[in-house]
């Protein structure tokens, strides 16, 4: 029996066909999924927290409505992604509380600081562009919950990267002032963004079984790869460089060749040592402790109807 279960699993994975929340799935699948949908829900909310920074110093009304738009749209991504870890068994509450305790990861981007105007352009660029890269390939993922939210969630994210880049081509028509503050930041941003991919496939745990389970489709140095192919023209046409001696067409392999992030810096961050970890999770911890009366009053609200229900 538990072999047939298995069997039709394995079959439905390599068909390309999805597995549904009541579908039997192997224990590890399950729990595998709720890590990584968890942490991609964490970095969505806590990743509204550097943009948001700017939203009150935004320089116009124009730039104020797109940001509050994006970060919004940010905040409906992680609560999609908390519904897609639901339908797998998990606990928003308790993944919440996991986020909190440091118990859970987060996307290790967000721990960097937010520190000019042309940072809302930059992390619009590469870090949604990144987030893409890594996301489409995710809408073919083996997890029909997870892979039809990232249908949506993508559809979202090109428009963050077209807003950041339209932010940063209307800076680079500007004073030199404003153009040195955009490969000021670019270049504080470039290595974080590659990091996003996670540690080379030499070094990672996870991408073996996830692939042959279809969860991940491309591991992480593919996906880098193809991240910087990708922005290497965008950067020329916006006229910044990135601060990568190494970066260079590679006639033979058809791609670029670039040099290697400092992985001693990323580990660092993942583990809580980045220079914004501390506030990130204090300002989350404090959102969650003053929304506690929301909670309590869609409880109340919920029983009451229930036991209306019931007299009736
Ligand atoms: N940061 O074995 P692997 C966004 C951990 S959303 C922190 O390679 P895996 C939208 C990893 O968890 C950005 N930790 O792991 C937005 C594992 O630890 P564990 C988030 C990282 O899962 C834009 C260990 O290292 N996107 O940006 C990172 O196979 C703008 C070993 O690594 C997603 O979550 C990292 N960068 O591959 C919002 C996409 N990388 O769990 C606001 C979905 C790795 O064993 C503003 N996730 N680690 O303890 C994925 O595709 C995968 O989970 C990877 C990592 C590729 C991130």
């Amino acid at each position: 029996m538990a072999d047939d279960l298995e069997l039709r699993f394995e079959r439905t994975v390599q068909a390309e066909s999805r597995i549904e929340p009541r579908d039997w799935m192997p224990d590890g699948y399950r729990k595998t999924l709720i890590r990584q949908i968890a942490q991609h829900a964490h970095s969505e909310i806590i990743g509204m927290q550097p943009e948001g920074n700017w939203i009150s110093r935004a320089p116009s009304l124009r730039r104020k409505a797109i940001l509050l738009a994006k970060v919004q749209d940010e905040a409906g991504h992680g609560l999609y992604l908390y519904s897609a870890t639901e339908t797998l068994g998990a606990d928003r509450e308790d993944l919440t509380t996991k986020l909190i305790e440091g118990r859970q990861k987060y996307s290790s981007i967000f721990n960097y600081p937010t520190l000019t105007f042309a940072d809302v352009g930059v992390i619009g660029w590469l870090v949604d562009g990144a987030a893409i890269c890594n996301q489409v390939p995710l809408c073919r993922t083996s997890y029909g919950p997870y892979a039809r939210a990232m249908i949506r969630i993508c559809k979202e994210e090109s428009f963050h990267q077209r807003q950041g880049y339209e932010l940063l081509m209307t800076m680079m028509r500007g004073t030199q002032q404003q153009r040195d503050m955009v490969q000021d930041s670019v270049n504080r941003w470039w290595w974080p963004a590659l990091m996003m991919f996670g540690p080379p496939d030499s070094e990672s745990t996870n991408t073996e079984q996830s692939m042959a389970w279809r969860i991940k489709r491309d591991t992480n140095d593919e996906l880098r790869q193809k991240f910087v192919n990708m922005s290497m023209p965008q950067a020329e046409a916006l006229g910044v460089t990135f601060p990568d001696p190494e970066l260079k067409w590679n006639e033979e392999r058809g791609q670029y060749d670039f040099g290697s992030p400092d992985w001693d810096e990323f580990w660092q961050v993942v583990k809580g040592g980045g220079v914004c970890n501390e506030q990130r999770i204090a300002h989350r911890r404090k959102a969650h402790e003053d929304g506690s009366w929301v909670r309590e009053a869609a409880v109340a609200h919920a029983q009451k109807h229930a036991q209306k229900e019931g007299a009736a």
